[in-house]
């Protein structure tokens, strides 16, 4: 049996359900970059305003390129199991939030239609930094992607997510249809202003008066998302199979913790979002950085590291108390350079993020979240490193950490492995190790050189010694012993 409406009501009754009416819900949503974090995250948060009746509005959820979330839901009305684990337990719930789930590069046409609906109000992106097609460390469109360069000479057929989101804006502006707002949920430092400039300067590209339009009509207010979804394993699936007493394809684990934070400019309406726990303010920028550069950097930091040192998972190189007080030094790094409203208590959010990592029951792969780290870098560990030398401040936490990702894209293991290196650069990154050879006073300073990565901050010559000398100490003894040291010192 394959979880479905009509198998709904067979599952086992302590599981929670879609308590509305599905017939009744239509789509207010088209969410771009349906994968797993999208439907542990904010595809609850709708599921909660359903079953309250404090919305009618369900999603329409998209991949850009690849069928897989498609092949898996369409067959079970895209219903499927959100499973929370914790050291207590796992508890299942299935999620009804999510209508139609559309191919975009498959069905061009189909995504640009959907999106200039005038009952479409919201476009919402998880497509993670690389989706955006913009250079990292300015924020701005990188106009030789090859994505942008084909969406410009094809506007109607488009690959990117700019493309298709200037492509539905354009559509809604001949019909004199209303933009809808555009929110990006991705964790990049100022996420709404950067999708703002970025969709701008694609659409200025394709006419001055669509950029101007669409600088004039679009609101992109800036969110911070937090919630830790590991890639779904065949063992979770079964696990789920057993527990629903029926198979659901692609269901989604997740921790209990969930936070959103958006910025409340949404001139063509909203759900009632406060109704299900998102905090709405004036101006995400504190929380922005607070999320990235405690959780994120340091997160960044154990997979580097952890990866090196041999551990699989985030929650097992927490068992190891060198790194756990690692964890530790990257957020104490960091903190100085937060300036947050009255009342946050950024040692509680710290020990905080430290039980959530070491959570036993989440198989979140260092492998994982050490992809990308050439867009991932900028606003995790540069911001708070250019902030620190601004200050005069010592950096040697965070430069071990981007020591940890420089030995980690040489793509060979301390034992002389090969690592399998995601990311967009990762060719680029590959050439400029195999050039420098193993050695720190060589690699370091080519790798700080790739400007779209750390621009005029690579040049500075006390950001150059740190990281050369935390890759030397990777080089040296290991990252273990890197780790101790880094204690020690
Ligand atoms: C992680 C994030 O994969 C990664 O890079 O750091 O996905 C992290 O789990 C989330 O941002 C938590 O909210």
């Amino acid at each position: 049996m394959r979880l479905s409406n009509t198998s709904l009501d067979r599952l086992p009754s302590q599981i929670r359900r879609p308590g509305y009416d599905r017939t009744r819900v239509t789509p207010g949503i088209v969410h771009l970059g349906i994968g797993a974090f999208h439907r542990a995250h904010q595809a609850v948060v709708m599921d909660d305003l359903l079953a309250t009746g404090a919305t009618d509005w369900g999603i329409i959820g998209t991949s850009l390129r690849s069928s897989d979330t498609y092949d898996a839901l369409a067959p079970q009305d895209c219903l499927y199991t959100v499973a929370v684990r914790s050291g207590a337990g796992t508890e299942h719930r299935i999620i009804g939030a999510v209508l139609e789930t559309v191919v975009a590069r498959e069905n061009p046409a189909q995504m640009i239609a959907r999106m200039a609906d005038p009952a479409i109000r919201i476009v919402s992106l998880t497509i993670t930094e690389k989706g955006y097609c913009h250079t990292p460390q300015t924020g701005e469109l990188n106009t030789d992607h090859s994505d942008i360069v084909h969406d410009l000479a094809n506007p109607d057929t488009p690959r990117s997510a700019p493309g298709f989101i200037v492509a539905a804006l354009a559509r809604r502006r001949e019909l004199g249809i209303a933009p809808f707002t555009v929110l990006s949920c991705d964790n990049l430092s100022a996420n709404g202003h950067t999708v703002k400039r970025i969709l701008t300067q694609f659409a200025s590209l394709r006419s001055p008066e669509l950029g101007q339009w669409v600088a004039d009509n679009v609101a992109c207010p800036s969110t911070m998302v937090d919630r830790i979804v590991p890639e779904t394993t065949d063992a979770d699936r079964a696990a789920v199979a057993t527990e629903l007493g029926m198979t659901d394809a692609w269901p989604v684990i997740s921790e209990p913790f969930t936070q959103w934070i958006v910025e409340d400019h949404f001139p063509a309406g909203r759900p009632d979002f406060a109704s299900a726990g998102v905090q709405l303010v004036a101006d995400v920028t504190p929380f922005e950085h607070m999320k990235l550069r405690l959780l994120n950097a340091s997160h960044s930091a154990l997979a580097y590291l952890g990866y090196l040192a041999g551990y699989e998972t985030i929650a097992a190189v927490m068992t190891d108390d060198r790194f756990a007080a690692f964890a530790r030094g990257v957020m104490e790094e960091s903190a100085p350079t937060l300036s947050m409203p009255a009342g946050t208590d950024l040692a509680g959010y710290s020990a905080s993020l430290l039980t959530r990592f070491a959570n036993p029951a989440l198989h979140h792969r260092t492998w994982q979240i050490a992809m990308d780290g050439s867009q991932k870098l900028p606003h995790r560990l540069l911001g708070t490193m250019q902030d620190r030398l601004r200050l005069g401040l010592p950096i040697d936490t965070h430069a071990l950490a981007v020591a940890g990702w420089m030995r980690y894209v040489t793509a060979r293991d301390e034992k002389g492995q090969v690592i399998d290196v995601r990311d967009p650069l990762a060719a680029e990154l590959a050439a400029i190790a195999a050039k420098a050879g193993p050695v720190a006073a060589r690699l370091a300073p080519a790798l700080l050189d790739v400007r779209s990565i750390f621009g005029e901050l690579g040049a500075d010559p006390r950001l150059r010694s740190a990281v050369t000398r935390g890759l030397a100490n990777l080089y040296d003894g290991g990252a273990r012993q890197a780790v101790q040291a880094w204690r020690a010192a």
